[in-house]
């Protein structure tokens, strides 16, 4: 009987188990990722051992000396020692000061399996215990998850509806992307990658004669097997040259009318600002052309193209994880109206080829097993990106979405699964309000800087150490996630942690319903089996489940087409905005009052660009994308991840002419800074990047020259320079794309990466 587990980043079989357990590619998967293959090199080091308690909490009690945090050796305990511990500190927080002093937000991309997730552990857990300040969205798609149900749908729904690459390859004649179709970030999907199909799809596009143009500050963010045009845009500046094609469009007469009269609303008030009558400023191809560093002639010839052709556009979330990030995503559905191709066979726009696996993935659709989160009685929340914010701004107001809200108070924050030492902006900031905050408690593998800036670690168990079930829609695949190795040192599953927590705090049979791990996986799974009934799937018992490994869910001849039932009938099948179609102009929005998203998608500078006076100062602008050896900061230590290293510092990608004006050669280490912070990384050179523009992938863990001042990072995070604020007043998404930085050659000795080292720990053994 063949044995698997299941990740983030795909499935794969486990060999020679027990003896001396390896993972093998999966043999169902047509591109397997290569991500999965350093999990068992790396899944023994740097691992919290035993449950570890800042010295000062141990000797002076939970919340001594916060702003210790980070600069104390942890001392091990015995997991009731740090048990009670934790749920004294949660017990007195909720106590003294209510549920709105714990933040439980928590946000990350924990274990893919559906029961060990930790997201729905810790929030079921908080839940018993009547609430907890949350957050709303992701950081993958702040802006553009409040954005799009206003104008067209919901990302959830428009991210596994995408037309399909088998559809493509028959009826799309010209594939326009903003941001590539990034195969890197295809490795991966939420919940578990089954069928890697973004390789395969674009390249049966190439053979069938499809035409590509990749509008990217770099290059090889697309890869077709193919040529393509590349034209290499300056950072977050596509919604003018979106306007530039839409006005040429416009000129021409050659927008789709009756398409935008029968399907969508708003276009007039959207005419009046493309062609200047409102502002006297035609947003013509020249006016693009000087904001976007574009040529004119280019953006001429490219609406020609795409007025002529079945054409589909694509854009990068990335683009939206930018100031005014709201706006590119606003304006490519207004473009892709104004062609007049929604909803038919290869036409019409994709939010997000390659970002993820699953887009244009036609793999069977339901919700498969989840464990319920409970239900608290906290109103209060963050839109995730507003984490310093609310540490450093009790009681001020936000607002978000329409309205305005109040950032809680809090005294007590809790993690699993997620690691806010990688994933926010401008981490010298963030350091400094945890450092305010009285307790912090953290459930990690690995000792990440989100675990070393904890009061108290519990160590947890990865995937390979625990049973599990894999699932994610359109992903083909139901897994059953078997245990590989026995847990590392004394780590626990979240769950059992938080069944030992909710024992003391009383709410254990709220928690846990009294099942065991394994009662729980059958009744989640059981639970899924009406929902994959309804697709048209008959899901086997638990048992014969669990003794076949794997159920493959894939129908023949699936297809889909992004939008077709609205474009068929709209009547019958209207959108859930306002009007139940396309917003070209939102009265609603309009009506929120926003300087920073008006009514209809426009062109506003963002506050660092190429295009800004400062940029003479810091004369680039810092990309910060997704690593292609990870999952963002997990297994930056495994052998992948550190293959990829120069000099044990991550690649920084620059054009060779910018290097060369400042005598920087290939593989120099350089300084990367501005006035927010700064971190040395290597120089890689190339002609596939943008003048002007700088990549450095996110992942390398955080690595200060000083834990006492957090601002200088050793190793290449960009999150040390990355500004902190929202996209916009609507959905105060983080805007990481948007950073200027200077870039200079590192001057004598650099000194030596301690990313992958142990923070100071006295061991129990050593103490008994
Ligand atoms: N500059 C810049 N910053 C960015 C981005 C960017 O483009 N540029 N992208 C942003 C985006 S889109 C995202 S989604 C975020 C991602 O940010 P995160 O999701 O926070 O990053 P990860 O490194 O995946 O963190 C997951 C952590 O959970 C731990 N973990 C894994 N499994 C388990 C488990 O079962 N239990 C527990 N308790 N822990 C577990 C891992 O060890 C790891 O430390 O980063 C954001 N940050
Ligand atoms: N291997 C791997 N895959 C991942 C992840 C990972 O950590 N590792 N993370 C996953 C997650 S959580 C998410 S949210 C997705 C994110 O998916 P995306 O947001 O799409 O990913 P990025 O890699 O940040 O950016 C994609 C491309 O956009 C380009 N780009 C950046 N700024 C601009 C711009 O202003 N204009 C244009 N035209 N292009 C621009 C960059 O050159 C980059 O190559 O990736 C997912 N996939
Ligand atoms: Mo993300």
């Amino acid at each position: 009987m063949r044995r698997y587990t299941s990740t983030h980043w795909g499935i794969y079989e486990v060999v020679g188990f027990p003896a001396d357990p390896r993972l093998a590619a999966f043999d169902g998967d047509p591109d397997p990722s290569d991500i999965g293959f350093s999990m068992l090199d790396a899944v023994r080091r740097l691992r919290v051992m035993r449950p570890s308690v800042r010295r000062s909490c141990l000797e002076h009690g939970m919340g001594a000396a916060p702003e210790l945090r980070g600069l104390e050796p942890f001392v091990e305990v015995d997991w009731d020692t740090a048990l009670d511990l934790a749920a004294g500190a949660l017990r007195s927080t909720i106590a003294d000061h209510g549920n709105r002093a714990v933040f439980g937000g928590s946000y990350g991309w924990g274990s893919a399996g559906r029961f060990h997730h930790a997201q729905s552990q810790i929030h079921r857990f908080l839940n018993c215990l009547g609430g907890y300040v949350r957050h709303t969205d992701s950081y993958s798609l702040g802006a553009a998850r409040v954005l799009m149900p206003h104008i067209v749908a919901p990302m959830d729904e428009l991210i596994v509806e995408h037309t399909s690459w088998n559809v493509m390859r028959d009826h799309t004649e010209l594939f326009v992307t903003f941001g590539g179709v990034p195969r890197k970030n295809a490795q991966v999907n939420p919940g578990g990658a089954g069928e890697h199909l973004v390789r395969g799809g674009l390249a049966a596009m190439a053979r069938a004669g499809v035409e590509f143009v990749n509008v990217s500050p770099v290059r090889d963010d697309l890869d077709t097997g193919a040529a393509f045009q590349w034209v290499a845009i300056r950072p977050n500046t596509d919604t003018a040259m979106m306007l530039g094609i839409a006005h040429e469009l416009h000129r021409n007469g050659s927008h789709d009318r009756a398409f935008l009269e029968r399907y969508c609303v708003g276009f007039d008030r959207f005419e009046r600002y493309l062609t200047g009558e409102d502002d006297g400023v035609p947003k013509d191809a020249q006016w693009a052309s000087a904001i976007t560093g574009v040529g004119p002639q280019v953006i001429v010839d490219l609406a020609a193209r795409m007025a002529g052709k079945r054409t589909m556009l694509n854009v990068a979330w990335s683009l939206q994880r930018a100031h005014h990030g709201e706006q590119p995503f606003w304006m490519l559905v207004t473009l892709a109206a104004m062609l007049g191709q929604i909803g038919l066979p290869g036409g019409g726009f994709g939010v997000g080829y390659g970002a993820t696996g699953v887009m244009g993935n036609a793999n069977p659709r339901f919700s498969g097993p989840t464990l319920s989160q409970g239900r608290g009685t906290i109103p209060d929340f963050i839109p995730v990106a507003r984490i310093a914010d609310l540490l450093e701004r009790p009681g001020e107001t936000f607002s978000y979405n329409g309205s305005s809200y109040q950032y809680a108070p809090i005294r007590l924050i809790i993690w699993a699964g997620g690691n806010p030492f990688h994933h926010h902006q401008d981490l010298a900031r963030l350091a400094k309000a945890w450092r305010t905050v009285p307790h912090v408690i953290v459930n990690e593998q690995f000792w990440t800087a989100n675990a070393r800036m904890a009061d108290i670690v519990f160590p947890t168990t990865t995937t390979l150490e625990r049973d599990d079930v894999g699932f994610a829609t359109r992903e083909r695949y139901m897994v059953a996630m078997k245990k590989v190795i026995e847990p590392v040192g004394e780590a626990k599953s979240d769950y059992e942690i938080f069944s030992a927590l909710s024992q003391r705090l009383g709410v254990a049979q709220a928690f846990t319903e009294s099942r065991s791990e394994h009662d729980w996986l059958r009744h989640i799974y059981d639970d899924c089996r009406p929902r994959a009934r309804l697709a048209g799937i008959d899901l086997p018992s638990f048992d014969d489940f669990w003794e076949a490994g794997l159920i493959d869910t894939a129908r023949a001849d699936q297809s889909l087409v992004m939008m077709q039932q609205f474009r068929d009938d709209p009547t019958a099948n209207p959108l859930r905005t306002p009007s139940g179609r396309i917003e070209i102009f939102s009265e609603r929005i309009a009506g929120f009052g926003y300087d920073d998203c008006p009514g209809h998608p426009k062109w506003m500078e963002p506050i660092e660009w190429l295009g800004a006076g400062a940029a003479q100062e810091r004369p680039f602008h810092l990309i910060s994308d997704q690593p292609h050896t990870k999952l963002h900061s997990q297994l930056d230590h495994g052998s992948l991840s550190m293959g990829n290293r120069i000099h044990g510092r991550e690649p920084v990608l620059m054009h060779h002419e910018d290097a060369a004006a400042l005598g920087i050669a290939h593989g120099d280490i350089v300084r990367v800074f501005n006035d927010r912070g700064s971190c040395l990384a290597a120089a890689v050179l190339s002609d596939g990047i943008g003048r002007g523009v700088a990549k450095l992938s996110t992942g390398a863990w955080l690595d200060p020259a000083d834990w006492r001042d957090i601002r200088d990072d050793k190793h290449g995070n960009p999150n040390m320079v990355t500004l902190d604020i929202g996209a916009s007043a609507l959905s105060q998404g983080c805007i990481a794309q948007t950073c200027l930085v200077a870039i200079e050659k590192f001057a004598g000795d650099p000194p030596a990466v301690t990313a992958h080292t142990l923070p100071p720990i006295v061991e129990r053994e050593s103490r008994a």
